[in-house]
C-alpha cells in the first residue's frame, strides 16, 4: 500500500477529492498553509493498494492547475533613511507538490 500525499490549491481541491471519490478511493483532507505563500492551500491523503498509484496520481494531476502569482519578497535589512520599494515576483503555484509513501501497514479499528 502507498500513502499518496498531495499540497493542492485551496481552489481545486474540492473538484478533486469528488473525482477521486467517483473512482471509488479514499481520501482525507486537511487545511494547511504553505510557508513562502503563507496562503491556504490543502493536503489530501489517500491511501491506496501500489497498483492504484498511477491511477491516483493521474485524478490528481488532471484536477490541479497551475497559477501564476505575484508576491512581495520580504523586505531586506535596511539602514535607518534607506527606502525599499517593493517588486513582486513572479512564481509558479500549483497544480500539485505530490509525495508517495509506503504503507508498513494500515489497520481500521
Ligand atoms: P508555498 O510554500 O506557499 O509555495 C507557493 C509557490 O511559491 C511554490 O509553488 C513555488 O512556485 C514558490 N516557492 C515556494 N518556495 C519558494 C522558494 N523558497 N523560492 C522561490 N519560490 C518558492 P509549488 O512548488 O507548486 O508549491 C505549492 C505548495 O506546496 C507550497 O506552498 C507548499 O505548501 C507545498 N510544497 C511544495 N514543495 C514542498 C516540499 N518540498 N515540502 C513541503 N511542502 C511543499
Ligand atoms: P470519510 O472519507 O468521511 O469516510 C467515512 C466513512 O465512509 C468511512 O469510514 C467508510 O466507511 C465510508 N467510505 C469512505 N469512502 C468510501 C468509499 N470510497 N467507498 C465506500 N465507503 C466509503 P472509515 O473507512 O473508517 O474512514 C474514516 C475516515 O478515515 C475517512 O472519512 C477518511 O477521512 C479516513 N480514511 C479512511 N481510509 C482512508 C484512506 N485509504 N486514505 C485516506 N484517508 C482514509
Amino acid at each position: 500500500m502507498k500513502l499518496i500525499i498531495s499540497i493542492v490549491n485551496r481552489d481545486d481541491s474540492n473538484a478533486l477529492v469528488d473525482s477521486l471519490m467517483r473512482e471509488g478511493y479514499r481520501a482525507t483532507v486537511i487545511s494547511t498553509t504553505g510557508g513562502f505563500l503563507r496562503e491556504g492551500n490543502a493536503t489530501i491523503m489517500v491511501g491506496a493498494e501500489d497498483e492504484k498509484t498511477a491511477e491516483v496520481l493521474q485524478i490528481i494531476k488532471d484536477g490541479c492547475h497551475t497559477r501564476t502569482q505575484y508576491v512581495n519578497p520580504l523586505p531586506p535589512v535596511m539602514e535607518p533613511g534607506e527606502l525599499y520599494m517593493p517588486t513582486p515576483v513572479e512564481v509558479q503555484v500549483g497544480g500539485a507538490a505530490v509525495f508517495v509513501m509506503d504503507v508498513d501497514s494500515f489497520h481500521r479499528f
